[in-house]
């Protein structure tokens, strides 16, 4: 367990050099403040080897997916094609902190996204984990074709149907056990 954590935090360490080299900021996390009103600052922490706080750019500089979803939202039925880094990938960054050692300690897992107005939807950990359902979830940054509008991430769930878990206004990503 130890030496998985360890290769974790090199793993993160590297990332987060590599992510600062091309000019954006990614480092240890302050303490998030969930009313949220610190700009565009993402906050990724809870189980995880490496803290972070990740400002947009750095969140434009991770690998992006395009996904398109359909889901019941304050507008009716609406469609969307969002783009942005995949929640997993944001999490392989900050080295999920699993231990081995614990029987199932993934699927134990949650993750918490909140929203600037403290707006909060949870998911399953198995829901995004590829050795389980590896669901597309994104931390998206642009929403048919622009950046959103508040220039902050919006968690985007594929396959809802209500829209409730779509948060934007991303301030806070929290993995519990
Ligand atoms: N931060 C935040 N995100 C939120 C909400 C909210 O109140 N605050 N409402 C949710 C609900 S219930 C729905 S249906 C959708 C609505 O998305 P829309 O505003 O794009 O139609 O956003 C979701 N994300
Ligand atoms: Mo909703």
């Amino acid at each position: 367990m130890r030496l998985i954590r360890i290769r974790a935090a090199w793993l993160a360490a590297a990332v987060v050099a590599a992510v600062t080299l091309g000019g954006a900021t990614a480092s240890v996390a302050e303490t998030p403040t969930e009313s949220g009103k610190r700009g565009t600052t993402l906050y990724v922490d809870g189980a995880v080897v490496q803290r972070l706080r990740l400002t947009a750019g750095a969140l434009t500089t991770l690998p992006r997916q395009t996904v398109t979803v359909t889901f019941r939202g304050s507008a009716g039925l609406q469609t969307h094609t969002y783009t942005g880094p995949l929640l997993r990938d944001v999490f392989a960054l900050a080295g999920p902190a699993f231990d081995p050692a614990v029987r199932g300690d993934r699927v134990r897992h949650t993750v918490t996204a909140t929203g600037g107005d403290g707006y909060r939807a949870v998911l399953a950990w198995a829901e995004v984990d590829p050795d389980f359902e590896g669901k597309d979830v994104l931390v998206a940054v642009t929403e048919d074709g622009r950046a959103t509008a508040d220039g902050r991430p919006r968690l985007v769930v594929p396959g809802d149907v209500e829209g409730s878990r779509h948060v934007a206004g991303l301030v806070h990503l929290r993995l519990s056990r």
